[in-house]
C-alpha cells in the first residue's frame, strides 16, 4: 500500500511534503482535503489529526505523522532517495533555519484561519486583511533574503528541504499579489526550482483536487 497524503491542492505546508514525496521518487496517492469546505473539522478527519490542519501522511503499515516538518525529516530519517538536508550537522542547521522563517515567521501570521479570524471576527475588509498579509511576507522574505547562499540551491547542486518550505510560499504570495521582484534571491531560486518536475507535480495546478 503506498503512503497516503492528506491534502488540499492550495495548502502550501501540503505543498512542502508533496515536493518532498516528489524529490525522493515516493510512491503516494493524495487523499483530498477540502479546506474551504471545512473538511478538515470533520470527526472522521480529526480522529486522523486532532489539530485539524493538513498535511497528515499515513504511512504503509498504518502510523499517521503530522506537521510538515515532522513528515520531512521523518521522510529524510526513513526513506530512500536523494538527501534532502546536507550531511553534516552545521549545514543542517542552516537549511533549518531557512525552513524556520517560512514555517515559523511567515506562514503561521498568514495561513487560512488566521486571514479568516481577521475578517470573520474582527470584521476587516480585504484590503487590511491584504495589508496584513503583505507586511508579514515582507519581513520574512528580508530575512529569508539574508540566509540565501549563492549556491544554484540551499544545499548546493541540488533543491531539497529548504525549497520544499521556499517554493510554497513564493506560490502562496503571488497568488495574493504579493509584488516578489524585490527578492531576487528568492524569485531566483523559486525559478530555478520550478524548472524541475519534481515541483511542477506538486504544485496546486497539478493536484487531482484543484477546482
Ligand atoms: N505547522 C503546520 C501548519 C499546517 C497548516 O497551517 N495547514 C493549513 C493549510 S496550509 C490548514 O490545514 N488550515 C486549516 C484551517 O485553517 O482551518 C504544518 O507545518 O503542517
Amino acid at each position: 500500500m503506498p503512503m497516503h497524503l492528506y491534502s488540499y491542492f492550495r495548502s502550501s505546508a501540503a505543498f512542502r511534503v508533496r515536493i518532498a514525496l516528489e524529490l525522493k521518487g515516493i510512491e503516494y496517492l493524495i487523499v483530498p482535503v477540502n479546506l474551504l469546505a471545512g473538511e478538515q473539522r470533520n470527526a472522521a478527519y480529526k480522529a486522523r489529526n486532532p489539530q485539524g490542519f493538513v498535511p497528515a501522511l499515513e504511512t504503509p503499515e498504518g502510523k499517521l505523522i503530522t506537521q510538515s516538518g515532522a513528515i520531512i525529516e521523518w521522510l529524510e530519517a526513513t526513506q530512500p532517495g536523494p538527501a534532502l538536508l546536507p550531511a553534516d550537522e552545521a549545514g543542517r542547521a542552516r537549511i533549518r533555519a531557512i525552513c524556520g522563517i517560512v514555517a515559523c515567521d511567515i506562514h503561521p501570521l498568514n495561513n487560512l484561519r488566521v486571514l479568516q479570524y481577521l475578517e470573520q471576527e474582527l470584521g476587516h475588509d480585504k484590503s487590511t486583511r491584504d495589508r496584513w498579509y503583505h507586511h508579514w511576507l515582507a519581513e520574512g522574505f528580508a530575512a529569508l533574503e539574508t540566509l540565501l547562499p549563492d549556491t544554484q540551491f540551499c544545499a548546493g547542486e541540488a533543491p531539497g528541504m529548504a525549497e520544499a518550505f521556499v517554493v510554497p510560499q513564493v506560490v502562496n504570495a503571488q497568488r495574493l499579489r504579493f509584488d516578489m521582484t524585490p527578492f531576487a534571491r528568492t524569485l531566483g531560486l523559486f525559478e530555478r526550482c520550478m524548472e524541475h518536475a519534481a515541483f511542477v507535480r506538486a504544485h496546486p495546478d497539478s493536484q487531482p483536487d484543484k477546482t
